[in-house]
C-alpha cells in the first residue's frame, strides 16, 4: 500500500497534497500531512519495535480522550489532548500488511496537526518551563478517577528500574558473546561500570511502588518537554501528546523526565559533558508549578521528587546503555554511536543530580512549606 492509500482510509477533509517526514520523536516515524483544502494532519507509522499491541494502544488513547473530553466539556474548558481521526470504517488505526513503493508496512494513525502551536526541546523562557509543569501537573489529577484497571500496559515494566537492569544485564552477556558487538562493551565500559555502581539505590522507588508506600497514579510515562504543544502567542499550554505510554505508574517518574529534559543545560546527546549540568533554578520553577496543579500528591512522593528525577535519568541512561550494546535497536539514531553519547550525556546529568540533592531538597520544602 501507498501514503496514498494508507491516507484514503482515513477521514480527512479533503484530498492529501503533501506528505514530509516532521518532529524529533525517537520512536514512531511522524509526517506531515497537508490536503487540498490546507489542512494539516500528522500522520504516524508506530514503532513495532516498541509497540506489540497498537490496537490496545489506541484503545487507551481513545478512550483516555474521550474522558478528558467530557471533563473539559463539564467544566467548560478546553481539552488538552487530540482525539485520533478515524477511519472510514470507524477505526483509529490501519494496519498495512504489505509495504508500498512509498510507505513501510505496520500501523498507520492520524491526527489533526495542532494549528498555531509550538514544540520546544528547550525552555526560552522560566513560562514555557512553567507551563510544561502545569501540562503534566494537571494530566495526572484530572486522570485520578479514570478507570485505570481498562489501561493497556502497551510496554510493560516501561519505567520499573530494576526490570530495565535485568534487561541490561541479558543484554550485555549477549554482547559480550557476539564478536560484533563485544567492541561495544569494550568502548562502553565506564559507563558499564557507573550504572553497576548505582544498581542497588536505582531499585528504591520501584520497592516502595510495590509495597505500597507510593501510590499508583494513572501517568504520562514520557514527559518530554518535546510532548508539550504550547500556544505560539500566548505561550500557554495547548495539547499533551505522544500518549501511547499513558498507563498506571508513578508521578515521580512522569515529574522527574520533564527535568531530566527540560531542566538540563544541555541537549540530551551532549558530547561536551561539561556542559550538562541539572539547572537549579528551572527545577525550581517547575517544581513550582507541578506542586501546584498535581493535587493530592502523598507527602512522600514530595519528598522523593529529587529522587525521582535522579531514577528516570540514570533509567533512560541504562536503556540508552543497553541499546547500544544490543546493536541500536530501539531508539532511533542519527550516526553511530549515537546511543552511546545520548548515554553518557544522561549518566552526567544524573550525576549532577546527586551532587545537587541536598540544594533540591531544599528548594522542595520551602515551596512546600515542610
Ligand atoms: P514519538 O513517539 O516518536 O516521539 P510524537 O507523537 O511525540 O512521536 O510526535 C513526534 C513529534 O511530532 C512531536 O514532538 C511534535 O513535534 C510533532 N507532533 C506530533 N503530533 C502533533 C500534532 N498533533 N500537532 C503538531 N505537532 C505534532
Ligand atoms: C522516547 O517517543 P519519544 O521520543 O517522545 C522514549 C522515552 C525516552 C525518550 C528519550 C516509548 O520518547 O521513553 O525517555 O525517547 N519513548 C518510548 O528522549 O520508549
Ligand atoms: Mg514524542
Amino acid at each position: 500500500m501507498n501514503t496514498t492509500d494508507i491516507l484514503g482510509k482515513f477521514l480527512l477533509d479533503s484530498s492529501p497534497v503533501s506528505c514530509e517526514p516532521y518532529g524529533n520523536g525517537h520512536i514512531n516515524s511522524t509526517f506531515l500531512v497537508t490536503t487540498e483544502k490546507g489542512t494539516r494532519y500528522i500522520l504516524q507509522r508506530l514503532s513495532e519495535e516498541a509497540f506489540k499491541d497498537v490496537p490496545a494502544l489506541m484503545e487507551n488513547i481513545s478512550g483516555i480522550a474521550r474522558f478528558l473530553d467530557a471533563k473539559a466539556k463539564a467544566e467548560g474548558t478546553p481539552c488538552h489532548v487530540l482525539p485520533p481521526v478515524e477511519t472510514l470504517d470507524g477505526q483509529t488505526y490501519v494496519h498495512v500488511t504489505e509495504a508500498g513503493a512509498d510507505a513501510a508496512a505496520g500501523y498507520y494513525r492520524v491526527t489533526p496537526f495542532a494549528e498555531h502551536s509550538i514544540c520546544l526541546e528547550k525552555p526560552e523562557s522560566d513560562e514555557d518551563f512553567y507551563q510544561c509543569a502545569i501540562a503534566f501537573g494537571t494530566f495526572i489529577s484530572e486522570l485520578a478517577d479514570y478507570p485505570a484497571e481498562t489501561l493497556h500496559e502497551t510496554i510493560p515494566n516501561f519505567h520499573n528500574t530494576p526490570d530495565r537492569y535485568r534487561i541490561f544485564h541479558e543484554t550485555l552477556e549477549r554482547a559480550k558473546e557476539n564478536p560484533e558487538l563485544a567492541p561495544r562493551v569494550e568502548a562502553a565500559k565506564n559507563e558499564i561500570e557507573f550504572v553497576l555502581e548505582r544498581e542497588e539505590r536505582a531499585g528504591l522507588l520501584q520497592q516502595l511502588r510495590d509495597s505500597g508506600e507510593l501510590p499508583t497514579r494513572v501517568t504520562h510515562n514520557d514527559t518530554k518537554l518535546n510532548n508539550v504543544l504550547l500556544d505560539d502567542e500566548t505561550r500557554k499550554l495547548l495539547y499533551v501528546i505522544d500518549l501511547d505510554t499513558v498507563m498506571p505508574g508513578l508521578s515521580l517518574y512522569d515529574y522527574g523526565d520533564c527535568i531530566r529534559f527540560g531542566a538540563a543545560t544541555a541537549a540530551e546527546d551532549e558530547t561536551d559533558l561539561s556542559k550538562v549540568h541539572c539547572d537549579l533554578h528551572l527545577f525550581e520553577v517547575f517544581t513550582k508549578g507541578f506542586l501546584e496543579s498535581c493535587k493530592g500528591l502523598t507527602d512522600l512522593e514530595i519528598k522523593l521528587l529529587p529522587e525521582g528525577a535522579r531514577t528516570i535519568t540514570l533509567e533512560l541512561g541504562v536503556r540508552f546503555l543497553t541499546d547500544w550494546l544490543d546493536g541500536d535497536k530501539y531508539f532511533a539514531t542519527k550516526y553511530p554511536g549515537h546511543n552511546l553519547d545520548r548515554c553518557r550525556s544522561q549518566l552526567a546529568l544524573a550525576l549532577d543530580m546527586e551532587i545537587k540533592r541536598e540544594e533540591m531538597k531544599e528548594i522542595i520544602n520551602e515551596l512546600s512549606g515542610n
